[in-house]
């Protein structure tokens, strides 16, 4: 049987750099998961709602060739019920959460990936502000 991986993230205003890492997940295994963080969890986080809602985020990421799952991530600290629920052997993350979820290895294998250079949503946000 295949590996099951699973990854989360916001993936607002999609770019580039989540194309990279979704695409790296996906070469783990057989079948890609993925938590897109809802609406009130980035308010929770970044005390700002994201430029796209849950619902277009989520619907974005459902429409890629190597996403097998979607499913909205209500909290950050449910990734262990959530690895359970969808029965993910592997969580992927990218390494600007390296180490953040070690503890996590008593049930899966945990991977953090490079982040791809030069490219942000925040990033975006501030060029499209000055166009
Ligand atoms: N990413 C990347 N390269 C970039 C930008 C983002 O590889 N240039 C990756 C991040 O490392 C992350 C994923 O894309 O693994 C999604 O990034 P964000 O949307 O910023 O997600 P974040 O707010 O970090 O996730 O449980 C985590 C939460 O859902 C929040």
């Amino acid at each position: 049987m295949g590996n099951r991986v699973i990854t989360f993230g916001t993936f607002d205003v999609f770019h580039v750099g989540h194309v990279n890492i979704l695409e790296k997940c996906s070469q783990l295994g057989s079948e890609l998961i993925v938590g897109v963080s809802s609406d009130a969890l980035n308010f929770k986080k970044k005390n700002r709602y994201p430029v796209y809602d849950e619902y277009s985020r989520l619907k974005i990421i459902k429409s890629l060739k190597f996403v097998n799952e979607v499913f909205i991530e209500e909290s950050l600290e449910q990734k262990r019920h959530y690895i359970n629920y969808y029965r993910a052997n592997i969580l992927a993350m990218g390494d600007d959460w390296e180490g953040r979820f070690d503890d996590l290895r008593d049930i899966c294998e945990v991977t953090y990936f490079p982040r791809t250079p030069s490219i942000s949503t925040t990033e975006i946000i501030e060029i499209a502000r000055k166009l």
